[in-house]
């Protein structure tokens, strides 16, 4: 009986350790509609929220490039709808907004990681703040979740290797749910074996 504890406790750790890659996978914690860019890294949303693109850094509007990044950001999110990771360390920063990582829908099976793309177009520069993020680990495109069905139509390849992977939060309360049920499961038969 000692032994299938033992077995039984490895399965429960080996289950949790999976939970909690689906836990950081699941990026997503707002989902905004944009409707004024004030510079290459901030804008307003619909209900009044401030959002600082976190760990970048765009040129203010007395400095050189001030426009082009404007448009830049303009042109990606304006009059759109954004999905946003919030900084899980700060929130907001003094000026009261919100810190995150942007995303957009690009297509079918991909994200792109809008915060990545101004930098990568030489609009900002990434600059590591403290806050969750790392801006020296981002890829441009991530997955939309870990197991992307593939296209039934050609779609524009969003990058050789994307790396990264966006897990909606529903699919990982399922996940959790399932778990759930084999560690039950498997308690029950250790249980009638005794
Ligand atoms: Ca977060
Ligand atoms: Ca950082």
């Amino acid at each position: 009986m000692k032994g299938s504890l033992s077995v039984c406790a490895v399965i429960v750790f080996l289950i949790m350790s999976g939970w909690l890659v689906f836990c950081v996978t699941g990026k997503i914690e707002k989902t905004s509609f944009v409707t004024e860019v004030v510079d290459g890294d901030t804008f307003h949303t619909s209900v009044g929220e401030k959002v600082r693109l976190a760990d970048i850094d765009a040129p203010e509007i007395d400095e050189v490039g001030y426009s082009e990044a404007t448009d830049y950001l303009a042109s990606l999110v304006d009059a759109k709808t954004v999905y946003m990771d919030v900084d899980d360390k700060y929130t907001t920063d003094e000026f009261g907004r919100l810190i995150c990582v942007v995303y957009l829908d690009y297509n079918e099976t991909h994200m792109l990681n809008v915060n990545k793309a101004i930098v990568t177009g030489d609009y900002a520069t990434a600059k590591n703040y403290d806050n969750e993020f790392n801006p020296f680990s981002w890829s441009l495109f991530v997955l939309k979740n870990a197991n992307p069905t593939p296209p039934t139509s050609p779609t524009p390849a969003p990058s050789p290797n994307p790396s990264g992977a966006l897990q909606p939060k529903t699919a990982i309360l399922g996940i959790a749910g399932i778990v759930a049920i084999i560690v039950l499961v498997l308690l029950l038969l250790f249980r009638k074996k005794k």
